[in-house]
């Protein structure tokens, strides 16, 4: 029998809100490494059982695109002819991407100068009509959420409730590879629109919502961290400038507030914010020590975690997840600017010159 795999839609079309009419537009999406970390846990000194869901593996890149095969596949069959989404990059590049696939136009609303260079690179090569904004996200998304009623567009921010649908098979993949949930989920946060969807996953997995039997006997404890430079559920309320260096999470107006807010009550998770060198720190750990590139905001899953297990808060004994949300090849300027340790050569072409400089290194 032939197995190869065709999207999340395929694989898990018995939870999803779609029939056997549906025409699935789809990139190949899913079905990401979970990689446990093997280094790091020595390095810390704690016995931890830490995994990354390397979401960065996805066709664009980021985790987006679980929703976006879904909020796409639905716009077409409800005879969309256009989508449109206000972002901080990579939304912009999975609807592009999808709307390619799906052969209607895609909106993009972008906050100028504020987009990671591999993100418009690729919002650009897909072809998106791009529109920036002299604002930020909060500004955009709010526009966006309004648009609807002035043009012909479907919005697929993750207020469009098929966005969350798409990336709750992010738990179901987790919860089918380890057997069971994990005791702990850590995530960045941004707009909490994947929060929501995570929790939504493993609460249906644990409670035999959808067409299948139960799969988990638990649900994990969530753990939410933000940027301290856009960090409103650290102080309960919006915030109006938001700026990090992180800029997928320079999100000041959480859409998913009161759902994110259920997860962590829910769950008796908690969430957490972390200054920008903080994020940076375990950016690079993720790099110099396990292999994996992520983007900076990805990142704030794993130095919450960290922070966590070394206060106990997390205790030993705990099998963890920290979802890496995006790949490392989407912030280039952040990843170079990073490694002002990294001293390159430069030599003549020869055997000779290539010895020695390999000899000075050992
Ligand atoms: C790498 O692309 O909001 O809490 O417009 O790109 O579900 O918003 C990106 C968000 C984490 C936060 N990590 O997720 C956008 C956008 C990365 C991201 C988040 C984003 P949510």
């Amino acid at each position: 029998m032939a197995t190869r795999y065709t999207g999340l839609i395929d694989r898990y079309k018995n939870r999803l809100p779609v029939s056997d009419d549906t025409r699935v537009i789809s990139i190949g999406e899913g079905n990401t490494p979970l990689i446990q970390l093997q280094n790091i846990p020595k390095i810390i000194g704690k016995e931890v059982d830490i995994y990354v869901k390397y979401e960065g593996l996805n066709p664009t890149g980021s985790f987006k695109d679980r929703g976006m095969t879904m909020a796409v596949t639905k716009a077409v069959e409800e005879g969309s002819q256009a989508i449109i989404c206000a972002s901080t990059g990579n939304t912009s590049a999975s609807a592009a991407a999808y709307a390619v696939r799906a052969g209607i136009k895609a909106f993009v609303l972008i906050p100028e100068g504020k987009i990671a260079l591999g993100k418009l690179a690729q919002t650009l090569m897909y072809g998106a009509e791009i529109i920036e904004i002299n604002g930020n996200f909060d500004d955009g998304m709010s526009i966006v959420k309004e648009i609807a009623d002035h043009a012909p567009v479907t919005i697929v921010n993750s207020i469009n409730p098929f966005r969350i649908e798409g990336q709750k098979t992010a738990a179901f993949e987790i919860v089918d590879e380890l057997g069971d949930a994990p005791d702990f989920h850590c995530l960045p946060v941004g707009n909490a629109g994947n929060i929501t969807a995570y929790w939504k996953g493993y609460t249906e997995y644990a409670t035999d919502q959808g067409a299948l039997t139960a799969v988990a006997t638990k649900r994990p404890v969530m753990c939410g961290y933000q940027a301290a430079g856009a960090a409103p559920f650290i102080s309960g309320k919006m915030v109006d400038n938001p700026e990090t260096i992180a800029t997928a999470i320079r999100i000041g107006r959480p859409q998913s507030w009161d759902f994110a807010w259920a997860a962590q009550k829910e769950s008796g998770g908690w969430f957490d914010c972390f200054a920008d060198e903080k994020i940076l720190e375990a950016h690079k750990m993720l790099s110099r020590y396990e292999g994996i590139f992520c983007e900076p905001a990805s990142a704030t899953s794993l130095a919450g975690a960290l922070k966590d297990i070394a206060s106990g808060k997390i205790p030993e004994g705990s099998k963890i997840v920290c979802t890496l949300t995006g790949n490392g090849l989407k912030d280039p300027d952040t990843a170079i600017s990073q490694c002002k340790d990294a001293h390159p050569v430069t030599i003549d072409a020869t055997l000779d010159a290539v010895k020695k400089a390999i000899l000075d290194k050992m």
